[in-house]
């Protein structure tokens, strides 16, 4: 995450909360200390010297205050889960955050300081494309958009202009309709396909012909310039750099980003196969 961003520290915030896998933890309480290191540019509120340009880090210690104390949890590692993204949903200039959950009573029957939970969570920048050639084409794609941002999870940034595309691949079928979109998520890769296909299910997705017709699919282009080689993800999309229907929304939506592997833009790879 984070070079190129400032942090905002947050150094011993105390609360007296209800969290813990035994029955009396969660009823007596005790006291957990939190740490947390929030990632975002300063520089305009540096600049204008002015509160409303930045976060305010009182605001976050209310929040995680009230937060952590609304909810109960058995692990720390379920505290720290949630009041991430709880953070990084509720405070719009926040990219990124290192939060650390501390239980300095833990019932522990030994000597010790502390123990505690340390996850880094950020906003990440993907890139979906959008297919659809069976019924209501145009009402799919539409469908998945108002899906993508109704989850708290995603922020839709950008929608592509949709294009009637001939079926590639060799299977005999009729025209497609193509898009692309560009979003923030705070899922992970694996996270963020699940949803996909559960969007995909919902508009009666069925997996007959491998590369078949379909009402709907969603595929993850890039997530940051992450590139891996799962067998159920890889990426970026394998094999985006010989498809027009994906090139050309990815050129209208993000002309210069670089694709990882090929360290090629959009612009370019587009050319290349035309
Ligand atoms: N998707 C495929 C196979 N072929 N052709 C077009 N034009 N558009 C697609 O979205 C498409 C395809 C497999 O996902
Ligand atoms: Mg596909
Ligand atoms: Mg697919």
């Amino acid at each position: 995450m984070a070079n190129d961003l400032d942090e905002i520290r947050i150094r011993g915030l105390r609360i007296f909360a209800h969290h813990g896998v035994f029955p009396e933890e969660t009823r007596l309480g005790q006291m957990f200390v939190v740490n947390a290191t929030l990632y975002t540019s300063t520089r305009k509120g540096g600049l204008a010297d002015a509160l409303e340009d930045t976060i305010s880090y009182a605001d976050v210690c209310l929040f995680l205050t009230d937060y952590l104390q609304k909810n109960t949890w058995k692990l720390l590692e379920a505290a720290v889960e949630h009041t991430c993204r709880a953070l990084l949903t509720r405070f719009p200039l926040l990219r990124g955050v290192e939060l650390e959950l501390e239980k300095p009573s833990a019932p522990i029957p030994l000597p010790f300081d502390s123990v505690s939970v340390c996850v880094k969570r950020s906003w990440h920048r993907c890139f979906v494309a959008l297919g659809s050639n069976i019924g209501d084409t145009k009402g799919y794609l539409d469908g998945a958009v108002e899906a993508l941002k109704a989850d708290p999870c995603i922020r839709l940034k950008r929608v592509s202009t949709y294009l009637v595309t001939a079926p590639y691949g060799g299977v005999e079928q009729d025209d497609f309709l193509n898009g692309a979109v560009e979003l923030e998520t705070l899922y992970a890769p694996e996270e963020l396909l699940d949803k996909l296909h559960t969007i995909e299910q919902a508009a009666k997705r069925e997996r007959l012909i491998h590369w078949g017709p379909r009402t709907l699919d969603l595929d993850i282009l890039f997530y940051d310039d992450l590139t891996q080689d799962d067998p159920d993800l890889t990426l970026p999309h394998p094999d985006m750099q010989n498809r027009d229907f994906v090139l050309r929304p990815m050129a209208e939506l993000a002309p210069h980003f670089v694709h990882p592997v090929f360290h090629k833009t959009m612009a370019q790879l587009l050319k290349e196969l035309q």
